[in-house]
């Protein structure tokens, strides 16, 4: 057997959502960043969001068997690991809009959960890790990196990953080589970039796990549209994460995540061999 062969029939909810809890805890300690928090901001936002949980009770007339539903299932999100794949759709997006409002250059989208830092240096110009025979369309993108004065930021580095042409992200999915479609690409002289690599199918969060319950028990869908993951640091700038989406996908409408913006859709040429050139520029702003 191939490692490309119907992968989907091994991938489950709890597997992908154990490594990425595995992931986050290999960062280091996030309570670290916030061990100065004062209690009075603290108590605040506990006491805002149980406010809203509070009010929704008593607007809906929540009953005990929804409450007992509710601890169950939340319950069930932390045996399956599910923890990061929930608040990365349905909370990240706000947290990114808020932390990114005041920029000049791009703005970005959220970082989701499968992200690996440390991916495979590639140089200025290079081919992301891909299996000999790795289904998908060709995509060779070029690009600059610039500050928001317009000067190119040489040693940028431009860190890519995306899911494979079934939707799967190596080190979250079996049988997919460890850095497959990922890589870290460093900037030449004029910030500029060519990377080579093939164009990602879209995503869909796992239906066999507890967000998939809530998904169709609310009768929504467990779409992302494709896209490309993306990590751009510079010296002395702050450091951009975003996402790249195509034109025409049926769920750049209704990302489940909410991460689409317009401009972060791209303007795919075709290359006449079945594959595509994108062009995109980069433009960070200078750290504060
Ligand atoms: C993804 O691939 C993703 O990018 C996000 C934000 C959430 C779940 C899966
Ligand atoms: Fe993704």
């Amino acid at each position: 057997m191939t490692t490309t062969e119907h992968p989907q029939e091994v991938a489950t909810a709890a597997a992908s959502g154990a490594s990425a809890t595995e992931r986050f805890h290999a960062d280091k300690s996030p309570f670290e960043a916030v061990k100065d928090t004062p209690p009075e901001r603290v108590s605040m936002l506990i006491n805002d969001v149980l406010a809203g949980v509070h009010e929704t009770i008593r607007k809906h007339k929540v009953t005990y068997d929804e409450y007992n539903a509710l601890k169950a299932w939340l319950i069930n999100v932390g045996e399956d690991g599910e923890w990061p794949l929930f608040l990365d759709v349905w909370v990240e997006h706000v947290v990114e809009d808020v932390a990114t409002e005041h920029r000049q250059g791009n703005k970005g989208s959220i970082e989701g959960p499968y992200y690996v830092p440390d991916a495979p240096e590639l140089g200025a110009k290079g081919t992301v890790p891909m299996r000999d025979d790795e289904p998908g369309d060709p995509l060779v993108w070029t690009g600059q990196v610039r500050s928001c004065d317009g000067s190119a930021l040489a040693g940028a580095t431009v860190e890519l990953w995306h899911a494979d042409d079934d939707g799967y992200y190596s080190q979250f999915a079996p049988g997919i080589p460890e850095w497959n479609l990922r890589g870290t690409f460093t900037v030449d002289d004029d910030g500029r970039f060519e990377i080579t690599t093939i164009r990602p199918a879209p995503y869909m969060i796992p239906t066999d796990g507890s967000c998939g319950k809530m998904i169709s028990a609310a009768g929504w869908h467990p779409w992302r549209p494709a896209h490309l993951h993306l990590k751009v640091s510079a010296p002395g700038h702050e450091q951009l994460t975003a996402q790249l989406y195509f034109p025409g996908d049926p769920h750049n409408d209704d990302d489940v995540a909410s991460a689409v913006k317009p401009e972060l859709v791209l303007d795919p040429k075709d290359d006449g061999q079945g594959g595509f050139t994108i062009s995109y520029d980069f433009v960070l702003d200078p750290a504060k």
